[in-house]
């Protein structure tokens, strides 16, 4: 009986794994390394190898020396779902609670799940997390800032972490590296509500005169570094970041980790601050350019591409390092402080001609910049067409390792690897697109986009200025001819809208 019941695990087991037909093998040694440079709020327009009016020579050295993407998409218009959906290969959707996360929220990734992390342990890399990570810490009861932080990234495929728990403008502001808060005075506990006020730190919204970047809807809580935030913080006074020093602390991390004596291959995920809000660039970048905070963060991040970029050449390791450049969902002006960002750029040259930007179903919501540069395998200066989602960075790289994974968890990975470095000009057959309030569309890589009529609201709802292109009628664009989503064909043509509508209801009860 026990010997049965434990063939039948076994069996199960094996038919819950899959391994997707790998495209090549890689060599053990010959494994490269993969850094994914993770940005947030980067527009499809922001780049200047995308058409951005701030140059950033080094993100452009990666377009030169590799592949860009003009149809590549983050799955969400939102940083924690398109993140979530990243790092399991499910699209977030898929459960309740995968929405922005609140800064308290817990790990919205539990051990046992697929992660692409975990892919690559299997691998034989070791792995790190680098910068912002906004997908919850800790079990049912939330983080335990003053003690032992987990479940966290270490419980979910990475051998180091030192992130910013939530966002920039969430507390706590303080550094978590591995399972503590970095800098912690036991003496001064770190108390985080994100309801009523806790501590005696002033907030934004009784003393605005103590700001040194006013904030214009949401983040009038807490003052930390001159700048309120959203969500009230007591304690933890030694802990506290300088917003100014966020890109030289990661750079700094990110140098460790690659410089560790090993001899397995690494995969970073180093995830940016910028150019979220609070954007605030080191003293060095302010002023850098004559477009305010969002173009001085602009030139920090192609900065800190640089400092990356100079680590692997500086360990002769660039010939043989994949660099993933990309961003977790469109550009956004005013995100909640008064930086200029409105006057000085405008939703149609940020979103690089498409419509929308963050929060919304419209192309700029989604479709980000992405590029892959890998000296040994890809050759530089050219551009794919392909259609590519950021869930299928799991699959991907599990094939192209000969790793198998779960495909009942990380069930819309698919495996691109060829798409990837260029060998293949399709990619996916459709994707999912999920903008504000979970609605969803659907864009087909014959260039057909579907937005089911829904009774959302017509613009983000408190401040960014955003159209969400909801509608209460089907909505049906061709964006080879129509790439900025004006003209509904849905009526025109209704045979397109059935079956579109079809096969996303499919994919939605997979
Ligand atoms: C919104 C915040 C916005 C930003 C966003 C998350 C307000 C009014 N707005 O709720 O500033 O923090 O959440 O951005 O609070 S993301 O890129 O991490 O998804
Ligand atoms: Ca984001």
């Amino acid at each position: 009986m026990i010997k049965r019941s434990f063939l039948f695990a076994i069996l199960g087991v094996i038919t819950l794994f899959s391994c997707n037909k790998p495209s090549e093998k890689i060599e053990v040694e010959s494994k490269p390394n993969v850094i994914l440079i993770y940005t947030d709020d980067v527009g499809y327009g922001d780049i200047s190898a995308y058409g951005g009016k701030i140059p950033t020579p080094n993100i452009d050295e990666l377009v030169s020396g590799g592949l860009k993407f003009n149809n590549a998409y983050a799955t969400a218009a939102t940083c924690t779902p398109s993140r979530y959906a990243m790092l399991t290969g499910e699209y977030a959707w898929r459960a309740k609670g995968r929405g922005v996360a609140p800064g308290d929220a817990s790990a919205l990734i539990r051990p046992g799940v697929e992660t692409l992390p975990s892919v690559f342990q299997r691998s034989g890399y070791r792995t790190a997390a680098i910068g912002k990570w906004h997908l919850g810490l800790g079990g049912d009861e939330g983080p335990d800032w003053n003690g032992e932080i987990s479940p966290g990234p270490l419980e979910i495929g990475f051998d180091y972490s030192f992130i910013i728990p939530a966002t920039g403008d969430r507390v706590p502001t303080v550094f978590v590296e591995d399972h503590h808060v970095v800098g912690l005075d036991p003496n001064d506990p770190i108390e985080v509500n994100y309801r009523e006020k806790v501590g005696d730190r002033p907030t934004g919204k009784d003393n605005p005169e103590l700001l040194k970047m006013m904030w214009s809807h949401g983040h009038n809580h807490s003052i930390v570094n001159g700048v309120s935030r959203i969500g009230f913080m007591g304690g933890g006074e030694a802990a506290l970041w300088r917003d100014e020093d966020f890109a030289q602390t990661f750079v700094e991390k990110a140098s460790g980790f690659v410089n560790e004596k090993s001899e397995k291959p690494f995969f970073l995920y180093f995830s940016t601050h910028d150019i979220h809000v609070p954007r605030i660039a080191h003293e060095r970048f302010q002023g850098a350019t004559e477009f305010g905070p969002r173009g001085d963060v602009i030139v920090q991040l192609d900065w800190t591409v640089g400092e990356i970029m100079k680590l692997l050449k500086e360990q002769g390791l660039e010939e043989n390092t994949i660099v993933i450049f990309t961003s977790d969902n469109g550009p956004v002006l005013d995100d909640g402080y008064v930086d200029q960002a409105r006057e000085f750029f405008n939703y149609d040259e940020v979103g690089g001609g498409l419509s929308g930007g963050k929060y919304s179903a419209l192309e700029a919501g989604t479709r980000v910049p992405f590029i892959v540069k890998w000296p040994k395998s890809i050759q530089g200066s050219q551009e794919s067409k392909a259609l590519f989602s950021q869930v299928d960075l799991l699959a991907s790289f599990a094939a192209v390792n000969q790793v198998s994974f779960d495909s009942t968890q990380a069930l819309d990975s698919e495996n691109h690897w060829d798409a990837l470095i260029g060998k293949d000009s399709k990619g996916r057959i459709g994707l999912v697109q999920e903008s504000l309030q979970t609605n969803l569309s659907y864009v087909r890589n014959d260039g057909y986009k579907f937005i089911p009529g829904n009774d959302g609201p017509d613009m983000v709802p408190w401040g960014p200025l955003i159209p969400t292109g909801f509608k209460a009628e089907d909505q049906l664009f061709d964006l080879n001819s129509d790439p900025s989503e004006k003209t509904n064909l849905a009526v025109e043509k209704p045979e397109i809208v059935k079956e579109m509508k079809d096969e996303l209801t499919k994919i939605m009860i997979k």
